[in-house]
């Protein structure tokens, strides 16, 4: 996919260094944006990217984001992408189809005097057993696609602020709007963050499924995925995609020459020269990414 080398050449080339919280520095780039037409097929990237374990994850987590379960107790038993963001009980409160199916809809003395719920909106609104309010977004955009194709508020979002200010994980990619443009269904998202060797082939691949899903239930043909990525980086470490650096050596190694020599980049450094990826067991440093 030439969009993608495009993407890993432009944060490679032109982004900066930045320390993070991870305590691996990345070389980041400021809101890179890129467009695949699902007309042209289906955007998966090569077998490096994106191997049968991998493309067996998405799938069962686009199911999960589907079926607005804020627990992984049913996708833990097909993959383990987010196990080490869930507690024992399986509980995980970025459960993204938590928020595109079931988003809090605030209390009712949350809300300002005399603000009242449209009774229009209650067609998506579910009392839990437990008491909360929520509201399905997904099937908002759905209804809306059928109702008034035309809309420009087929938006599903992701971000709670209460919650992602202190969230282990917050959502990386927290908001996609969809748009119609003749008989096309077109999806635009937005990632915060989106780490371009490991968790962005994850992240197209699991958008552009989801708009084909879409369209097909609403009667559209899939259009354009667009995708911006506010802070997109790569790691200066291998983590376990040892294959990914050893492709993008050359541009790997002239970003790393302009970074200072600091103790954390002998590693990477050792193994640049060497030019040949070490075992990757024991570094769990990048195993952030599901
Ligand atoms: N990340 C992705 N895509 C995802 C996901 C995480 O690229 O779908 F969940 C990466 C981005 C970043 C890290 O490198 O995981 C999250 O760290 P932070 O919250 O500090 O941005």
């Amino acid at each position: 996919m030439q969009q993608y080398l495009d993407l890993v050449d432009a944060v490679l080339s032109t982004g900066t260094h930045k320390p993070n919280r991870t305590g691996v520095d990345t070389i980041s780039s400021f809101s890179e944006h890129y467009e695949v037409d699902l007309r042209e097929g289906y955007p998966l990237l090569t077998t490096k990217e994106m191997d049968g374990y991998r493309w067996n994850s998405m799938l069962h987590e686009v199911c999960w984001y589907l079926s607005g379960e804020e627990h992984i107790r049913t996708l833990r038993e097909e993959t383990k992408i987010w196990d080490a963001w869930a507690d024992d009980e399986g509980r995980l409160d970025t459960a993204y189809g938590r928020f595109w199916r079931r988003f809090p809809v605030p209390d009712d003395d949350a809300r300002l005097e005399g603000e009242s719920w449209p009774d229009e909106a209650h067609r998506w609104v579910t009392e839990e057993a437990d008491g909360r309010t929520t509201f399905d977004q997904l099937q908002y955009v759905i209804d809306t696609l059928s109702d008034s194709p035309n809309s420009r508020r087929l938006v599903v979002n992701a971000w709670h602020p209460a919650n992602a200010a202190v969230s282990t994980l917050p959502p990386c990619h927290y908001s996609f709007v969809f748009n119609v443009q003749g008989d096309r269904l077109n999806c635009h998202l937005t990632q915060r963050s989106g780490d371009v060797a490991l968790g962005v082939p994850f992240n197209v691949a699991a958008y552009a499924l989801l708009t084909k899903v879409i369209a097909q239930q609403t009667g559209f043909e899939p259009g354009t995925f667009a995708h911006t990525v506010v802070d997109a980086h790569v790691y200066c470490g291998r983590g376990e995609r040892g294959d990914w650096y050893a492709d993008n050596l050359d541009a790997l190694q002239s970003r790393l020459a302009d970074v200072d020599d600091r103790e954390e980049y002998r590693d990477v450094r050792e193994w640049l020269e060497s030019e040949a990826p070490p075992e990757a067991e024991g570094d769990e440093r990048l195993d952030h990414v599901p």
